[in-house]
């Protein structure tokens, strides 16, 4: 079985719909904690009442980044994680942490990288006329926004679509594609190759 840490910093909707589908389906995974840099966070509530140990490492409470960062990983850690899942975890994690998690280390991000990078990817999105828009599943590195694509879901957007309305519909695209890229990793089915994510069964890795 493998074991997967999610990390969040509020609302935890990726998370729930992977812990979820990651139970509902069998896969050969447990969700082994559920950790927040944010102790308030909505996430925490969710994971806890699906049994799943649920903590806070506050980024306020570390003084530099390098600290918080250690402080995380060390939490991180005792849990003995194969896999560790950003979603929705709104910190800048460094090298060194990059480092210690390379190549079992995923987030999403709200637009189709590598469009868009960094926050307000829907603001962004909307203020260049954007027709289409969508979510991204990647392995980190240590630069922002630019690790090696596991799969992407396109979404339209409409006359009228303000930030919020986008930001829904483009999470309904998450909830579909973070599960899928979870599984494909604890499975084995994903291969990294110069630097590009291959699906070793030739699965579709766009979801349009
Ligand atoms: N860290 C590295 N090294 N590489 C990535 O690709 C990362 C990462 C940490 C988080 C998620 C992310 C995203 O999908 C992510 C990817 C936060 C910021 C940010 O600017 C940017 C991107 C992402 C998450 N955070 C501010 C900071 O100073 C704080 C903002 C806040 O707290 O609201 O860290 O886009
Ligand atoms: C998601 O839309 C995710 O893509 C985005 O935050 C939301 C979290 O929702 N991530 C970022 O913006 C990272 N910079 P959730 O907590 O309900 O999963």
């Amino acid at each position: 079985m493998k074991r997967i840490v999610i990390l969040i910093s509020g609302r935890g909707s990726n998370m729930r719909t992977i812990a979820e589908r990651c139970a509902a389906e069998g896969w050969p995974a447990r969700v082994a904690a559920v950790v927040s840099n944010r102790p308030e966070a909505e996430g925490l509530g969710i994971a806890s009442a699906l049994g799943i140990p649920a903590l806070a490492v506050d980024h306020r409470e570390h003084a530099s980044r390098d600290a918080f960062d250690a402080a995380l990983a060390r939490a991180i850690d005792a849990y003995a994680p194969d896999l560790v899942v950003l979603a929705g975890f709104m910190r800048i994690l460094g090298a060194d942490f990059v480092r210690r998690y390379e190549g079992r280390l995923l987030n999403i991000h709200p637009s189709l990288l590598p469009a868009f990078p960094g926050l307000h990817t829907h603001r962004r999105a909307l203020e260049a006329g954007c027709k289409a828009v969508g979510a991204t599943v990647h392995f980190v590195t240590p630069e922002l926004d630019h690790g090696p694509i596991v799969i992407q879901a396109v979404a339209p957007v409409y006359a009228g679509d303000d930030e919020t309305r986008l930001a829904a519909r483009v999470a309904a695209s998450e909830h579909l594609i973070y599960p899928l890229a979870v599984r494909w990793f604890v499975e084995g089915r994903l291969a990294i190759e110069q630097g590009r994510v291959r699906q070793l069964d030739g699965a579709s890795q766009v979801l349009i």
